[in-house]
Protein backbone atom coordinates (compact mmCIF):
# COMPACT_ATOMS: atom_id res chain seq x y z
CA UNK A 1 0.00 0.00 0.00
CA UNK A 2 1.38 3.06 -0.94
CA UNK A 3 1.65 5.42 1.95
CA UNK A 4 0.54 9.44 1.78
CA UNK A 5 2.25 12.33 4.02
CA UNK A 6 1.54 15.69 4.61
CA UNK A 7 3.24 18.68 3.40
CA UNK A 8 2.95 22.28 3.89
CA UNK A 9 0.96 23.51 0.52
CA UNK A 10 2.99 26.67 0.67
CA UNK A 11 6.00 25.87 3.41
CA UNK A 12 7.68 28.79 4.56
CA UNK A 13 11.42 27.84 3.86
CA UNK A 14 11.02 28.76 0.23
CA UNK A 15 11.70 25.43 -0.65
CA UNK A 16 14.77 24.84 1.21
CA UNK A 17 13.49 21.14 2.72
CA UNK A 18 13.90 23.01 6.14
CA UNK A 19 10.40 22.05 7.22
CA UNK A 20 9.69 18.07 8.69
CA UNK A 21 8.21 16.72 5.95
CA UNK A 22 11.62 16.77 4.10
CA UNK A 23 13.07 13.78 6.49
CA UNK A 24 10.23 11.69 6.37
CA UNK A 25 10.38 12.47 2.36
CA UNK A 26 14.11 11.36 2.78
CA UNK A 27 13.84 8.57 4.82
CA UNK A 28 10.57 7.32 2.16
CA UNK A 29 13.18 7.72 -0.82
CA UNK A 30 15.79 5.81 1.20
CA UNK A 31 14.41 2.52 1.40
CA UNK A 32 12.69 3.28 -2.04
CA UNK A 33 9.14 3.24 -0.70
CA UNK A 34 7.13 5.14 -3.28
CA UNK A 35 4.02 7.91 -1.28
CA UNK A 36 1.77 10.16 -2.00
CA UNK A 37 1.94 13.58 -0.71
CA UNK A 38 -1.48 15.99 0.15
CA UNK A 39 -0.81 19.59 0.70
CA UNK A 40 -2.22 21.51 2.98
CA UNK A 41 -3.06 25.17 3.94
CA UNK A 42 -2.57 26.74 7.34
CA UNK A 43 -6.47 26.70 7.19
CA UNK A 44 -6.78 23.01 6.68
CA UNK A 45 -4.05 21.97 9.41
CA UNK A 46 -6.15 23.45 12.18
CA UNK A 47 -9.81 21.63 10.25
CA UNK A 48 -11.35 19.08 12.02
CA UNK A 49 -10.11 16.32 9.17
CA UNK A 50 -6.39 17.16 9.59
CA UNK A 51 -6.51 17.04 13.65
CA UNK A 52 -7.87 13.91 13.30
CA UNK A 53 -4.25 12.64 11.53
CA UNK A 54 -2.71 15.02 13.87
CA UNK A 55 -3.40 16.44 17.63
CA UNK A 56 -1.47 19.48 17.34
CA UNK A 57 -2.51 20.26 13.89
CA UNK A 58 0.95 20.30 12.45
CA UNK A 59 2.87 18.45 9.44
CA UNK A 60 3.97 16.22 8.77
CA UNK A 61 1.28 13.26 8.95
CA UNK A 62 1.75 9.53 7.63
CA UNK A 63 -0.96 7.17 6.35
CA UNK A 64 -0.54 3.76 5.44
CA UNK A 65 -4.15 2.23 5.33
CA UNK A 66 -5.57 1.82 8.61
CA UNK A 67 -2.46 3.13 10.66
CA UNK A 68 -1.92 6.97 11.05
CA UNK A 69 1.22 8.37 12.38
CA UNK A 70 2.35 11.51 13.07
CA UNK A 71 5.74 13.11 14.70
CA UNK A 72 8.35 12.90 11.90
CA UNK A 73 10.69 11.17 14.34
CA UNK A 74 8.24 8.63 14.85
CA UNK A 75 7.36 8.27 10.57
CA UNK A 76 11.28 7.99 10.31
CA UNK A 77 11.18 5.21 12.76
CA UNK A 78 8.54 3.27 11.25
CA UNK A 79 9.74 3.61 7.53
CA UNK A 80 13.19 1.88 9.05
CA UNK A 81 11.72 -0.40 11.09
CA UNK A 82 9.42 -1.93 8.55
CA UNK A 83 11.51 -1.52 5.68
CA UNK A 84 15.47 -2.91 4.90
CA UNK A 85 17.97 0.08 4.90
CA UNK A 86 17.86 2.67 7.47
CA UNK A 87 18.80 0.09 10.50
CA UNK A 88 21.22 -2.66 10.49
CA UNK A 89 19.86 -6.16 11.66
CA UNK A 90 22.05 -6.59 14.56
CA UNK A 91 20.03 -6.27 17.44
CA UNK A 92 22.57 -3.95 19.27
CA UNK A 93 23.69 -2.01 16.31
CA UNK A 94 20.05 -1.25 15.92
CA UNK A 95 19.50 -0.25 19.33
CA UNK A 96 22.64 2.67 18.72
CA UNK A 97 21.29 3.66 15.61
CA UNK A 98 18.23 4.69 17.35
CA UNK A 99 19.68 6.09 19.75
CA UNK A 100 21.11 8.79 17.44
CA UNK A 101 18.04 9.26 16.19
CA UNK A 102 16.39 10.05 19.85
CA UNK A 103 19.47 12.57 20.47
CA UNK A 104 19.48 14.44 17.19
CA UNK A 105 15.84 14.92 18.27
CA UNK A 106 15.65 14.90 22.12
CA UNK A 107 19.39 16.71 22.54
CA UNK A 108 20.77 18.35 19.48
CA UNK A 109 17.52 19.74 17.86
CA UNK A 110 15.88 21.89 21.11
CA UNK A 111 18.69 24.18 21.25
CA UNK A 112 18.77 24.72 17.62
CA UNK A 113 15.23 25.37 17.56
CA UNK A 114 15.63 27.85 20.71
CA UNK A 115 17.80 29.86 18.88
CA UNK A 116 16.09 29.54 15.70
CA UNK A 117 12.88 31.03 17.73
CA UNK A 118 14.30 33.73 19.19
CA UNK A 119 16.13 35.01 16.05
CA UNK A 120 12.61 34.82 14.47
CA UNK A 121 10.41 36.34 17.39
CA UNK A 122 12.36 37.73 19.55
CA UNK A 123 14.30 40.72 17.85
CA UNK A 124 11.96 43.50 19.08
CA UNK A 125 12.73 42.60 22.52
CA UNK A 126 15.16 44.99 24.77
CA UNK A 127 16.94 41.51 26.12
CA UNK A 128 17.60 40.06 22.75
CA UNK A 129 21.25 41.06 22.23
CA UNK A 130 21.70 39.33 25.43
CA UNK A 131 19.81 36.31 25.28
CA UNK A 132 20.28 35.58 21.58
CA UNK A 133 24.86 34.83 22.73
CA UNK A 134 23.58 32.37 25.65
CA UNK A 135 21.22 30.35 22.92
CA UNK A 136 23.82 30.36 20.52
CA UNK A 137 26.64 29.41 22.86
CA UNK A 138 24.37 26.42 23.96
CA UNK A 139 24.04 25.27 20.53
CA UNK A 140 28.03 25.70 19.90
CA UNK A 141 28.04 23.25 23.47
CA UNK A 142 26.10 20.79 21.67
CA UNK A 143 27.92 20.99 18.04
CA UNK A 144 31.45 20.74 19.87
CA UNK A 145 30.12 17.60 21.33
CA UNK A 146 28.85 16.29 18.26
CA UNK A 147 31.58 17.17 16.26
CA UNK A 148 34.47 15.64 18.65
CA UNK A 149 32.45 11.96 18.81
CA UNK A 150 32.05 11.71 14.73
CA UNK A 151 36.02 12.43 14.55
CA UNK A 152 36.96 12.22 11.34
CA UNK A 153 34.43 8.73 10.16
CA UNK A 154 31.66 9.29 7.86
CA UNK A 155 28.47 8.55 9.85
CA UNK A 156 28.13 8.33 13.50
CA UNK A 157 28.00 4.34 13.64
CA UNK A 158 29.45 1.90 10.98
CA UNK A 159 26.88 3.07 8.26
CA UNK A 160 24.68 5.42 7.29
CA UNK A 161 21.36 4.57 9.58
CA UNK A 162 17.94 6.88 10.37
CA UNK A 163 20.36 8.55 13.18
CA UNK A 164 22.17 9.80 10.68
CA UNK A 165 19.08 10.78 8.35
CA UNK A 166 17.85 12.43 11.13
CA UNK A 167 20.92 14.17 12.55
CA UNK A 168 21.65 16.09 9.03
CA UNK A 169 18.38 16.97 8.94
CA UNK A 170 18.54 18.75 12.18
CA UNK A 171 21.81 19.85 11.84
CA UNK A 172 20.91 21.66 8.40
CA UNK A 173 18.10 23.97 10.35
CA UNK A 174 21.66 25.54 10.81
CA UNK A 175 22.55 26.16 7.04
CA UNK A 176 23.59 29.69 6.52
CA UNK A 177 24.76 30.47 10.66
CA UNK A 178 28.02 30.18 10.80
CA UNK A 179 27.91 27.83 13.85
CA UNK A 180 28.09 24.99 11.61
CA UNK A 181 31.35 26.48 9.86
CA UNK A 182 33.07 26.88 13.48
CA UNK A 183 33.02 22.65 12.87
CA UNK A 184 34.24 21.64 9.22
CA UNK A 185 34.06 17.53 9.80
CA UNK A 186 30.03 18.42 10.69
CA UNK A 187 29.82 20.67 7.70
CA UNK A 188 31.27 17.86 6.01
CA UNK A 189 28.92 15.55 7.43
CA UNK A 190 25.99 16.82 6.22
CA UNK A 191 26.99 17.73 3.01
CA UNK A 192 27.54 14.18 2.34
CA UNK A 193 23.79 13.49 3.58
CA UNK A 194 22.69 15.93 1.41
CA UNK A 195 25.02 14.46 -1.61
CA UNK A 196 22.92 11.15 -1.37
CA UNK A 197 20.84 9.90 -4.18
CA UNK A 198 17.73 9.49 -1.94
CA UNK A 199 18.55 13.02 -0.27
CA UNK A 200 18.55 14.61 -3.97
CA UNK A 201 15.10 13.42 -4.80
CA UNK A 202 13.27 14.11 -1.54
CA UNK A 203 15.22 17.73 -1.82
CA UNK A 204 13.84 18.32 -5.26
CA UNK A 205 10.28 16.79 -5.13
CA UNK A 206 9.74 19.32 -1.94
CA UNK A 207 11.01 22.32 -4.23
CA UNK A 208 8.66 21.31 -6.58
CA UNK A 209 5.97 21.73 -4.30
CA UNK A 210 7.28 25.33 -3.66
CA UNK A 211 7.94 26.45 -7.16
CA UNK A 212 4.76 25.33 -8.48
CA UNK A 213 2.80 27.49 -5.59
CA UNK A 214 4.92 30.50 -6.62
CA UNK A 215 2.03 33.10 -8.71
CA UNK A 216 2.77 32.46 -12.36
CA UNK A 217 3.96 28.62 -11.93
N1 LIG B 1 7.72 17.41 16.68
C1 LIG B 1 6.99 17.52 15.44
C2 LIG B 1 7.60 16.61 14.37
O1 LIG B 1 8.81 16.35 14.47
O2 LIG B 1 6.88 16.16 13.47
C3 LIG B 1 7.01 18.99 15.02
C4 LIG B 1 6.17 19.21 13.77
C5 LIG B 1 6.24 20.68 13.34
O3 LIG B 1 6.81 21.54 14.03
N2 LIG B 1 5.66 20.95 12.19
C6 LIG B 1 5.66 22.29 11.67
C7 LIG B 1 4.22 22.77 11.56
O4 LIG B 1 3.36 22.03 11.14
C8 LIG B 1 6.27 22.31 10.29
S1 LIG B 1 7.98 21.81 10.34
N3 LIG B 1 3.99 24.04 11.92
C9 LIG B 1 2.70 24.65 11.81
C10 LIG B 1 2.03 24.80 13.13
O5 LIG B 1 2.55 24.33 14.16
O6 LIG B 1 0.94 25.38 13.13
C11 LIG B 1 8.73 23.20 11.26
C12 LIG B 1 9.30 24.23 10.34
C13 LIG B 1 8.51 25.21 9.81
C14 LIG B 1 9.06 26.19 9.00
C15 LIG B 1 10.42 26.16 8.74
N4 LIG B 1 11.00 27.17 7.93
O7 LIG B 1 10.29 28.06 7.41
O8 LIG B 1 12.23 27.20 7.73
C16 LIG B 1 11.21 25.17 9.27
C17 LIG B 1 10.63 24.21 10.08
Amino acid sequence: MTPTITAFARSPDRGRGLARDMRVRWALEEVGQPYDVRLVSFAEMKAPAHLARHPFGQIPTYEEGDLVLFESGAIVLHVAETRPGLLPDDAKARACAITWMFSALNTVEPPIIDREMAKLTERDKSWHTERLPILEDRVRVRLGELSGRLGNADWLDAAFSAGDLLMVSVLRRLGGSSLLEEFPNLRAYVARGEARPAYQRAFNDQLAVFTASQPGA
